[in-house]
Parts: C-alpha cells; structure tokens; sequence
C-alpha cells in the first residue's frame, strides 16, 4: 500500500508578495500583469480578495469592478521560483520521491516505515514557521485520490483518505472535481445525468469505453478512486517561455520585433538560470480575432544565448506572420531543454 501527499501551496504567488510586504497581510490583494486600465489578468488573488469573486485568469478589469479597494501587485517570477524551491527541498528531506507538478504543487511518496499523515503534518508546520507560507495537504493511497481530496479543503487544509475509503471519499464530490472531466466530458456525461463522481461510478464501463475510448477507462477507474500512476521523480522545466499582450492590437513590424527581442532576452536568462539549453525555439502569434498560430525551429545545437533565440524568432516571425493581420499577442518559448553537460558531451561527440 502506498502512502501518497499532495502538496499544494495557498494563494501562491499573493502568499509570497506578503511575505516580501507585511503591511498587507490580511488584506484583499491580486497578483495580476499588465496594467489596471489595460488587458490585465489577475494570476492569483488573496483568499481575502477572493471573497469578492476574484479569481485567476479573470480580466484585472472586471476584478476590480468586484473587489475596488484590493492591492494590486505586479509579479515577481524571481521570488516565486526561490520559495518555491525552498518548499521542494524542505519535502525531499521526507523522501526522495518527490513530483514537482507546478510551481507550488507536488506530490511526495512516503515509505512504510514512517507514519505519513503524522509526515504530512510536520511538514505543514515547518513550511509555514520555516518558510512562512500556508499550504494544504492531503494525504492518500494514491496520486489522484491526494489531489482531489487536497482541493476539497483549501486553504490550511489538511486531510487523510484512509485506505479503501478511496470510493466513499470521492463519491460526493461534484463531477467537476475529477481530474479528467473537462467541460466537454462534462456535457457528454449529462446523458447518464451524472453530477457526481458517485454518479459516475454507477456508469457501466462499457457504456463509458463505447463513449470516450480508452478515456473512458480511466473516467471509471478514477471514480472509483482508482490510480496507479507512479511518482515521476527528476521532474524538469519542459519548456521556458514568455509572452504578452499588447495594449492595442498591432501591425507595426518594428514594436514586434522589439517586444520579441525583449522577450528573447528573458527566456536566455531564465535559461541561464535554470541551467538549461534549448534544441527548440517556438514563436507564438495570436491575431487580433483570437486565431492563434505556433511556428517552430529546431537548431542545430542547443542554445542558451539571446541572439540565437531572438534571430531565430524574428526569422519565424518575418516567415509566418501575415502582414495585413493585427497582432494581440506575441510569444516565444524555449524548449526540448537539454542541460549543458549533455550539451557538452553532444558536443564532444559531434
Ligand atoms: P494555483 O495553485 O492554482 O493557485 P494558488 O496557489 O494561487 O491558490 P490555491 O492553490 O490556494 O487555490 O496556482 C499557483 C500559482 O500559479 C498562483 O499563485 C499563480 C499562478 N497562476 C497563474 O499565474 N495563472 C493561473 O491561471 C493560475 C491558475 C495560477
Ligand atoms: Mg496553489
């Protein structure tokens, strides 16, 4: 049987930026790019502020038509990654089975010999007086039954699914709970009047393979609280990237490649930093009605260097953007990273 701890932290990003301003502590706060008056989007608000409806991926716009007297703070990505860091270190001294998901998710296995629930706990306290963050933890027999149960009791939360209460657990819970039951599996499952995950485990299989295929194996098995995914440990960044949205949507050559070099330049650092090298550059468009296109380039050697990711942007940029088109938003992305010893040794062996 194994003991399984999903980790996620409260409020993240809005949780950090107390951290590094104390004098908000307490008070409605969003995290949120780009300006008040523009094409803001909030990232992540205080649970006070979401009190008020605010919520992540909401126009900062409309956020503050809910919630008028929040704080408003841009992001600082610098910060996040350190603390969150400092959390991942802080669990791998439990076990070295730990999954990073997210930027302040992950899942930890831990073994036998040790109780994980009184682990779980443990950890909670010392990221909170170690690190001074709040978080929620649920601790369960596997990877998906963890997750679902550690959203059910946000934030602060802890809770212990005990082995074979997997199905009783998640039996109450809306359908929209399950991992794997997007919007459109949603509106299929409709047809068996499934608004449970209970409900759904009274679906026979066959009539869920008939419908979704192979997913609706996994649909079955997940609503009887059934997983047998491993921990994926030596969890890498896959890919590196940044990307904004103009004010106005544009056609003006020169602002592009300007915003591309800026953003060209992020990337190489973030690069940097993470001790990567990128095989793949993508360019991403997304035109002015919303039809967004990715364009890729694959080098020949893997680079971490502004210039090589900016040429090869505005090479793709110049190649595949329709010039009549006005463009919303740009993006570049870094990928299929490879660290540079295995640079190196590509290198010695070409
Ligand atoms: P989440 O864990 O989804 O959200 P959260 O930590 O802010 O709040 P909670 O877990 O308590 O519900 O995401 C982690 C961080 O990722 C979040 O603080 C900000 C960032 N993020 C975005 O930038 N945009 C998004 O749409 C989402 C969902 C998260
Ligand atoms: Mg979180």
């Amino acid at each position: 049987m194994h003991q399984i701890l999903h980790l996620d932290l409260d409020a993240f990003f809005a949780s950090v930026e107390v951290l590094l301003n104390p004098e908000w502590r307490g008070k409605p706060l969003i995290v949120a790019m780009g300006h008040p008056q523009g094409r803001g989007v909030v990232s992540t608000a205080s649970y006070e502020a979401r009190q008020f409806g605010v919520h992540s991926t909401m126009p900062l716009r409309a956020a503050l038509r809910l919630c008028p007297q929040a704080i408003i703070a841009p992001p600082h990505f610098r910060a996040y990654s350190e603390y969150s860091r400092r959390v991942m270190n802080l669990l791998r001294e439990y076990s070295p089975l730990v999954e990073q998901v997210s930027i302040d998710e992950a899942y930890v296995e831990i073994s036998a010999e040790r109780d994980a629930a009184q682990s779980a706990r443990e950890m909670q306290a010392r990221i909170k007086t170690e690190i001074g963050l709040d978080c929620t933890l649920a601790v369960a027999s596997n990877k998906l039954v963890a997750k679902v149960a550690c959203n059910t009791v946000k934030p602060r939360g802890f809770v212990v699914v005990p082995a074979g209460d997997e199905e009783k657990f998640l039996a109450p819970l809306p359908i929209d709970k399950l991992p794997g039951a997007g919007k459109v599996t949603r509106v299929k499952l409709a047809r068996w009047n499934v608004k449970t995950i209970g409900d759904l485990a009274r679906v026979p299989v066959e009539e869920l393979r008939a419908e979704f295929g192979k997913a609706g194996i996994y649909l079955h098995e997940g609503a009887h609280g059934r997983d047998d995914s491993p921990i994926v440990t030596g969890w890498k960044t896959k890919s590196i990237s940044e990307e904004n949205t103009f004010e106005r949507d544009t056609r003006d050559a020169k602002q592009l490649e300007k915003m591309l070099e800026e953003m060209c330049k992020g990337v190489a650092r973030d690069l940097k930093k993470e001790g990567f090298a990128a095989r793949t550059i993508v360019l991403k468009l997304r035109y002015g009605d919303f039809v967004t296109i990715t364009r890729q380039t694959t080098l020949r050697a893997p680079t971490d260097d502004a210039d090589d990711i900016r040429r090869c942007a505005i090479g793709l940029l110049q190649k595949h953007w329709e010039h009549k088109r006005a463009i919303r938003l740009i993006g570049v992305r870094a990928h299929n990273l490879v660290e540079p010893s295995s640079t190196r040794q590509l290198e010695m062996t070409l």
